[in-house]
């Protein structure tokens, strides 16, 4: 995510160079003296946990909403990360979460307007549940994109065994809060990490998140996803913008009202609650018509809904999208 602080003038070194170049320049500068003293952490490796090193996650459906596009690779969806509980730069997730952030225990807690509440252990919660992959486009708001092959199960599903009362209009999330496992809660100061109302929280209107594509991913290319990625539980909102899909989450909170959310709560202007991928509406500092999809020299056109139109555009009939952005 982008912070205010950047000039109007100023260009995304990734709009204006390779991606290979961009990120070998980061590579240097994170690993020199200089950039580790501005860090949150002791300098440590960018580097993802082998494929091989992750737990199978077994017999994974195949969904008819994958796309076939080619997937990005599986070094690339675990070292460009962003999860600012690891820090803002794009490696310090795969730099840091491995080590820090443990898969299990894990519970995850229903709350609210819903009959079924309580705390549930993880491998409960799963339990009953169908695992699919659902290879889906990722549109970062900052103007980057992926193909990643997640394997997870619907959110509607999980909603339902939830029951959620006639109250319930809108599903709140939230990541854990616990700053031994994640340095950026625990930021003092001035520091734009510390301006954060932590936990992360996101949020979906009930239609959204009942809606076939809204997923809960607990795994990545076949194998229980890594920690970079929201493990071990994350949803995935394909046709937002990729700050709404909200890593590791231990609750799921149904309401009445609008909820709280982390992004629109700092910068409300930039960032709205709904977040549709949009390429007609711009972002107040960036145009949005365009994407780099990572490993990708030329920008290609960003997709109304991220390509999602005709699975999700009737929930906003009628509605102004330039307002409710
Ligand atoms: N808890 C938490 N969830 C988060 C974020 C974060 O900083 N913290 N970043 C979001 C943003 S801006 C994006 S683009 C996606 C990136 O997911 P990925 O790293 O798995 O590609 O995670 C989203 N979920
Ligand atoms: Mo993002």
């Amino acid at each position: 995510m982008l912070i205010k602080t950047r000039r109007r003038s100023d260009v995304l070194p990734s709009e204006i160079t390779p991606e290979s170049i961009y990120r070998d320049r980061r590579r240097f500068l994170q690993t020199s003296a200089l950039a580790a003293a501005g860090s949150l952490l002791a300098p440590g490796w960018a580097s993802a946990k082998p494929m091989e090193a992750l737990e199978p996650l077994g017999k994974i459906a195949k969904s008819d909403y994958s796309t076939d596009e080619p997937r990005n690779s599986y070094e690339d969806i675990t070292t460009y990360n962003n999860f600012y509980e690891f820090g803002s730069g794009k490696e310090d997730p795969s730099r840091y979460a491995p080590d820090r952030l443990d898969h299990r225990p894990w519970t995850v807690t229903i709350s609210g307007e819903a009959e079924n509440t309580g705390e549930m252990a993880l491998d409960d919660f799963m339990q009953g549940l169908t695992l699919e992959e659902r290879v889906y486009r990722l549109r970062c708001v900052e103007g980057w994109s992926m193909v990643i092959p997640w394997a997870g199960v619907s959110l509607a599903d999980v909603i339902r065994r939830a029951a959620p009362t006639s109250r319930a209009k809108y599903v709140k999330f939230y990541t854990k809060y616990d700053p031994q496992t994640f340095p950026a809660q625990a930021a003092r100061g001035m520091s734009f990490l510390a301006s954060i109302d932590w936990p992360y929280t996101e949020g979906l209107r009930m239609d959204e998140a009942m809606n076939p594509l809204s997923f809960l991913a607990t795994g990545l290319y076949g194998k229980e996803i890594p920690s970079q990625n929201g493990a071990p539980i994350r949803l995935v909102v394909p046709w937002k913008y990729g700050f709404k899909s909200i890593k590791s989450v231990v609750r799921i909170h149904f309401q009445e009202t609008e909820p709280e959310c982390t992004w629109n709560l700092l910068q409300p202007d930039e960032y709205g609650f709904y977040a549709n991928v949009n390429p007609n509406v711009d972002h107040p500092r960036w145009s949005q018509a365009q994407e780099r999809r990572i490993g990708e020299f030329f920008k290609r056109d960003t997709l109304m809904f991220n390509g999602y139109e005709e699975e999700v555009a009737h929930l906003y009939a009628g509605m102004d999208l330039a307002k409710h952005y």
